[in-house]
């Protein structure tokens, strides 16, 4: 059986990413580490890990009619994943409609079979890897206010040296 690794998204508009990539060198400053690429720097939505191309079909076919409730959510914080030595940009607090739009997702993706995880979610922007220095930086530059109105169904393709992203569908905007 052959398989793909999904994950849905938000994905930031070019300007938003390059605000976030001023994000993550300042934050390297500190943290060290590998900064991510700015057209890779993404918002995990939900993670699906690898599924069976029949269904990655059906969910790249059905993505498009599935709209995603529009919303803002504020970059005003860096945290770290120590174990994984990773340091992300995220909300403070999870706005109710990010925690709804990703509820939902969960939801509707039950009705293929697939099952949220256990953990909470823990909306982040990736920004560095292999992270020396596991406290996040005292000082955060300015919030970035990310407004949101459709998510991107992405296969991640391992490579040597990294993964590919790929957008392979997305939801279109609410009418
Ligand atoms: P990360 O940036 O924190 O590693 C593609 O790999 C995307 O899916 C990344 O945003 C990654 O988060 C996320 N991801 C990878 N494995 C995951 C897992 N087991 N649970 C949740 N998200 C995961």
């Amino acid at each position: 059986m052959s398989t793909v690794r999904l994950f849905f998204a938000l994905w930031p508009s070019p300007r938003l990413a390059a605000s976030l990539a001023g994000w993550a060198e300042q934050a390297r400053l500190v943290s060290g580490g590998r900064v991510m690429r700015t057209e890779t720097l993404h918002l995990t939505l939900a993670f699906l890990g690898p599924v069976d191309t029949a269904l990655a079909d059906e969910l790249a076919c059905a993505t498009p009619e599935r709209p995603l409730a529009p919303g803002e959510v504020a970059m005003d914080h860096y945290g770290v994943f120590s174990r994984q030595r990773i340091l992300w940009a995220g909300p403070a607090n999870i706005p109710a409609g990010l925690q709804n739009a990703h509820d939902e997702l969960w939801q509707w993706l039950g009705g293929y079979g697939l099952a949220a995880p256990p953990q909470p979610f823990r909306p982040h922007v990736t920004l560095l890897r292999n992270i020396v220095h596991t406290h996040p930086p005292g000082e955060t530059p300015a919030p970035l206010s990310w407004r949101y109105d459709r998510m991107v169904l992405v296969a991640s393709e391992s490579l040597t040296g990294g993964s590919r992203y790929r957008i392979v569908a997305q939801s279109r905007p609410r009418e």
